[in-house]
């Protein structure tokens, strides 16, 4: 688990992630994704899932058909960290590499 990110660092790493919302606490990250259909869906989840399970650090996020919403935060660390960034960062590049997202 890495430090709580300060507000101001947090600003800034969030003006690099488009779609990416801060809850009004400041302590997690949200985006809402709509793909091609399940199958794209399913697909990038899974390239998210082993992505996370590299980082040890894994999204809570829901799925309905081809919808998928995404909450990153470190319970460990009860607000956001780089991890969260990171983890953010690796699952644009994945949602971009499919159909739509
Ligand atoms: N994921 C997230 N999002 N936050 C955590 O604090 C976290 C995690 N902790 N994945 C990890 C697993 C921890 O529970 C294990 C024991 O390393």
């Amino acid at each position: 688990m890495g430090a709580l990110l300060d507000a101001g660092k947090l600003a800034e790493e969030i003006k690099t992630l488009p779609g990416w919302q801060l809850d009004a606490a400041g302590k997690s990250l949200s985006k809402n994704f709509v793909f091609e259909d399940f199958s794209d869906c399913f697909g990038v989840m899974s390239r998210i899932a082993l992505a996370a399970e590299k980082l040890d650090h894994h999204p809570d996020w829901s799925n309905v058909w081809n919808r998928l919403n995404i909450r990153l935060s470190t319970h460990d660390a009860g607000g956001l960290t780089g991890l969260d960034i990171d983890l953010a960062r690796q699952i644009d590049q994945l949602a971009k590499a499919a159909k739509t997202g």
